[in-house]
């Protein structure tokens, strides 16, 4: 199998800790979604990472997509969102209110980083941080009790929590949310994050 896409991408990194949480083996194909834009849109016609390359050949595209095979492959008992119920109710809540604040500060990044300064939109920028903040709110107050095991909320906002210090790092002031921060390090801890863990964020940026 073949992952393609690099760590810093919170997107690509949530579904490598999630093959490696479940015992999965995978080459790296660390191709930039910015550099090898052509090479990236012959796998994907979207042009965007993640992409995983199965062993037949099938080629599965959007995090979500590929953690959904993962869960179905593994069967339920060791999926990474329960199959049914609250729980998954509640892990399906946790995962959409993290990959929202990477979309909103993705969103707001990308204007900074990409758009030229004369073409910026500061109540663009304005607006999606403040709805990547209302997210963060919202998962600060739900309960992380601590375990053994991870479930797929825990392994995505660990990944969004990374993502926003190294990307964003004004969004998420040190201290703001202390029960983020402890997830963030109990995360941050076990090996699947520590192998997985982005040094720097690749996207171009100007000046
Ligand atoms: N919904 C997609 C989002 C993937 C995504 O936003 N990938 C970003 C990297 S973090 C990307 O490919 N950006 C380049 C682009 O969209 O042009 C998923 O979950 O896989």
């Amino acid at each position: 199998m073949i992952l393609i896409g690099q760590y810093d991408s919170p997107f690509v990194r949530r579904v490598a800790i999630s093959l490696r949480v479940s015992g999965f083996v995978y080459q790296h194909d660390t191709r930039s979604v910015f550099a090898d834009f052509d090479a990236m849109r012959q796998v994907n016609p979207l042009g965007r990472i993640p992409s995983v390359v199965l062993d037949d050949g099938d080629v599965l595209i959007d995090s979500a997509a590929i953690l959904d095979w993962l869960d179905q492959t593994v069967g339920p008992e060791c999926a990474l969102i329960p199959a049914a119920g609250v729980q998954r109710r509640r892990v399906l809540r946790r995962m959409a209110l993290a990959t929202g604040v990477i979309d909103k500060a993705g969103a707001a990044a990308y204007e900074r980083l990409i758009r030229p300064a004369a073409y910026r939109w500061p109540e663009w920028i304005e607006r999606c941080l403040t709805q990547a903040a209302g997210g963060l709110e919202a998962l600060a107050a739900e309960a992380w009790p601590v375990r053994d095991w991870l479930d797929q909320a825990e392994i995505t906002t660990a990944c969004m929590l990374r993502y926003l210090q190294i990307a964003a790092p004004d969004v998420l002031p040190a201290g703001r949310y202390p029960s983020l921060d402890a997830l963030s390090e109990r995360c941050e801890s076990r090996p699947e994050f520590v192998v997985t863990c982005p040094a720097d964020y690749g996207v171009p940026r100007d000046g």
